[in-house]
């Protein structure tokens, strides 16, 4: 290795060097909160998601303010999208999401699309297509909701989903329901 090498990874941080070791995969987690101050629980969770093993976050969305998906008596959503490199397989990177969700308090109830604390979801691993008893993926509900889309688009604006839909047409198509970009 050449010197110069050597001299710049004494100057960077050790998780660093690890993960440029590794084969890292562009995943993308959809953050959404509307319980116990939510922008504060969206920021935490971000805190988080830089926290996790084998990992970097390479970016973060503005937050958005979001009218409930599901049941219309609980509160309106933040939500947030952020574009994680990860050498986690996917079911372990869906596990450390759910100690993250776990360590802020979520208690999972039966009522679907209830409100929640914090939820974490799994959008896209690179383009890989999973189905199985514990993950789909892309997410089963990304292309049809606006405060999904509109932060994935401002985060990876030249994406494409696994089959070949890109993010802008997706993002221009779906209706904003009131979606709000919070300003920093
Ligand atoms: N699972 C399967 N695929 C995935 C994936 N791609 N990412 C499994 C993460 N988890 C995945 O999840 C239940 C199980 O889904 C997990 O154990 C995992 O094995 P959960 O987080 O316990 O339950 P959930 O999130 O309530 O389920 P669901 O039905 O996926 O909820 P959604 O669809 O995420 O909807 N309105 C606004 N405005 N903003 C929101 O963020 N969120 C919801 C929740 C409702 N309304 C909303 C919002
Ligand atoms: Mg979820």
């Amino acid at each position: 290795m050449a010197l110069e090498n050597v001299k710049s990874h004494k100057t960077k941080p050790l998780k660093l060097i690890a993960t440029m070791q590794m084969k890292m995969i562009t995943t993308y987690i959809g953050v959404g909160s509307n319980l116990s101050d939510p922008i504060k629980q969206v920021k935490l969770a971000i805190d988080a998601l830089h926290k996790v093993k084998n990992s970097q976050v390479s970016a973060i969305s503005s937050i958005y303010g979001s009218k409930p998906m599901g049941p219309q008596d609980q509160p309106d959503y933040i939500n947030a999208v952020v574009e994680l490199k990860t050498s986690l397989k996917p079911l372990m990177l869906l596990d450390a999401l759910q100690a993250i969700e776990n360590k802020a308090g979520r208690v999972r109830k039966e009522n679907r699309w209830g409100a929640r604390i914090l939820d974490l979801d799994i959008l896209l691993f690179g383009d890989q297509i999973i189905e199985n008893k514990c993950l789909t993926i892309p997410h089963y509900g990304m292309k049809v909701r606006e405060f999904v889309l509109l932060p994935l688009q401002e985060v990876a604006p030249h994406l494409h989903l696994p089959n070949g839909e890109s993010i802008n047409d997706l993002a221009d198509k779906i209706a904003h329901n009131n979606l709000l970009k919070l300003p920093n």
